[in-house]
């Protein structure tokens, strides 16, 4: 069977890609990933029955939030790291099978190779236990490559046959995979929280449970909202105990004349460690993409040399990276397959990868990252090309929406803002985007628009002017920060004394295309928000009957032209 991938907006002809991805993913990697998902999910049954018994495993917790991370769209391209993540998770399995059967959890029969499992459990120094039936993916065992890819043949999306059900697994899969990213980040800053972990677990697991119906899933789908809120709010207060909380910023998108690191994805962590040790070397910091909200943070303001942003959305990094000069640091997605002609100066760490790409490890012992080999790297470059010159404004985050509370209230009050559009969510390369470019540009003037994510580069740049001081397009930081957004909507219907959060004056066009803004929709239809429009396209892994079910239950709908589309947002 060929690969088979629809978790982004971008699978091909809105089916999905079945001879290598649009984003560059090859029919091994895809198969390899698949596996490893296939393993994780084996993983989770044994942890789901060890929270059962109080067998947390903080091993496990993250090597599955790194695993499922690895997976997302634009984030990992190294077959190997997989294989390598495939082998390990399949010791890890029967460890934790040991620790949980030794904690009286019911850890099944199972019809696992006796030999390999007595191999792999003197390795890892534990006994053999009693059992009962187990799924397959809590027993299969493969020890090389060649069963790894028979396997993994049998194991992807298209194994589920019934469509609906395989429509709604796959929706809270991604819809995990996205949350994973976001606990990541906050493990990075020593913030972690056992109930998410376990929930990814358990929604892991019951996508290999067949006695669930639609309607369970359904329901575990809203669950993966709720808990998408709490890992937001997790990141949220990670980021901004550590950091501070973002505030009104200017930030530079013209070169200065020193050799420079750019530094994309979105792990602040990263951001602070390169800093730290790039100070007083004559080498700038630049941010990108993704990046750019960590202007917005009071503790990056003390470092001289970060410089600013450079360039736009992740989907143009082909040519700006190019133009760039100096090495690249990817923190996270999107990265996109390097040209020959700027890849010896891209750098990957944490669950980003790309084969022949330089990877920078963890610090060994808890220490930070040494980033030395990029910064001497650096210096040997020329500066950055001049592409663009200028200012964007940014830092509207929920403490900074807050203190501006009055003068937006009055501003609502009186008229002079009619209603705010929520834009938020990722931007990509298809040409059809441009229509959130003209749907900025055409929104009256007394409209207000609330980004966050990478969508925002469609228009962030156009000097759409202000209602009163109040800018027209409020950036609240990356795509994780919609969590802002949706505080600020409760402040908002607090505020004006409504019941529900729906009568307030704001439209939801949001722009998606990969798994992080699956996990920022289901939070947003957990907190009841209605009438959600998704562009540029429907996912292609919704089935006709489940896109039926959020038409008709949230009012989910696609977009159509600005024109029309503006008209039926303001009920024209
Ligand atoms: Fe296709 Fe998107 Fe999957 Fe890549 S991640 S293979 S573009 S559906
Ligand atoms: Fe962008 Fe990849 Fe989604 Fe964090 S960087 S929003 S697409």
């Amino acid at each position: 069977m060929s690969m088979f991938c629809y978790q982004c907006q971008e699978a091909a002809g809105c089916k999905g890609c079945t001879v290598k991805g649009v984003c560059g993913k090859t029919e091994d990697l895809a198969k390899a990933q698949d596996l490893l998902i296939y393993i994780l999910k084996g993983i989770s049954v044994y942890s789901v029955e060890g929270r059962k018994v109080g067998v947390i495993n903080k091993k496990i917790d993250k090597f599955i939030t790194e695993g499922l991370f690895a997976t997302i769209t634009n984030a990992n391209f190294d077959r190997g790291v997989f294989l390598s993540r495939i082998r390990e998770g399949l010791v890890l399995r029967e460890e934790l099978k040991n620790e949980v059967a030794k904690a009286g959890g019911n850890v099944g029969a199972s019809n696992v190779n006796e030999n390999w499992l007595k191999k792999m459990l003197s390795f890892v120094g534990l006994k053999r236990e009693e059992e009962s039936k187990l799924p397959d993916a809590a027993t299969w065992v493969g020890s090389n490559v060649e069963e790894f890819n028979a396997k993994a043949e049998t194991v992807g999306v298209l194994a589920t046959e019934n469509e609906d059900v395989r429509s709604l697994r796959e929706l809270i899969i991604y819809g995990v995979k996205g949350l994973s990213a976001y606990v990541k980040h906050a493990n990075h800053l020593g913030y972690d929280d056992d109930a998410i972990c376990g929930f990814m677990h358990k929604a892991l697991a019951s996508t290999l449970d067949d006695t669930l119906t639609a309607d369970d899933l359904v329901a575990l789908a809203l669950e993966a909202g709720q808990v998408g809120v709490s890992g937001m709010a997790l990141l949220d207060k990670a980021n901004t105990e550590t950091y501070g909380h973002p505030e009104i910023t200017k930030v530079n998108i013209g070169v200065r004349k020193n050799p420079g690191i750019l530094i994309s994805g979105h792990d602040l962590r990263d951001l602070e460690m390169l800093l730290k040790q790039t100070e007083g070397t004559g080498v700038d910091v630049y941010t990108h993409s993704e990046m750019l909200p960590a202007h917005y943070y009071p503790a990056f303001k003390k470092y001289k040399n970060f410089a600013g942003n450079y360039g736009n959305a992740w989907w143009k990094q082909t040519e700006e990276f190019e133009k760039f000069n100096g090495p690249i640091l990817m923190t996270t997605n999107c990265l996109v397959p390097p040209k020959d002609s700027y890849k010896n100066r891209v750098y990957t760490t944490g669950v980003v990868g790309f084969e022949g790409l330089k990877h920078i490890e963890n610090g060994k012992n808890g220490k930070d990252k040494d980033f030395s080999i990029i910064i001497e790297h650096a210096k040997k470059c020329a500066a950055p090309t001049e592409i663009e010159r200028g200012e964007i404004i940014g830092g509207f985050a929920h403490e900074q929406v807050f203190a501006l509370a009055d003068k937006v209230v009055d501003a609502v009050k009186s008229g002079a803002i009619k209603r705010f559009f929520v834009m938020a969510g990722c931007d990509g390369r298809a040409k059809s985007r441009n229509y959130y470019t003209d749907f900025a540009q055409k929104l009256p003037k007394d409209t207000v628009i609330l980004t966050a994510g990478c969508a925002k580069y469609k228009y962030n740049k156009l000097n759409l002017g202000d209602i009163g001081g109040i800018p027209r397009v409020l950036d609240a930081g990356q795509c994780n920060d919609s969590y802002s957004l949706a505080l600020i909507a409760l402040k908002l219907k607090e505020v004006f004394g409504l019941a529900d959060i729906n009568k307030l004056p704001i439209s939801y066009n949001i722009a998606w295309y990969e798994q992080k803004a699956v996990i920022v929709l289901l939070s947003l239809l957990y907190l009841g928000v209605k009438n959600i429009h998704l562009g540029p396209t429907l996912p292609a892994f919704l089935s006709p009957n489940v896109a039926k079910v959020l038409v008709e239950n949230f009012g989910i709908g696609g977009i159509t032209n600005v024109e029309d589309d503006i008209k039926m947002f303001l009920g024209e």
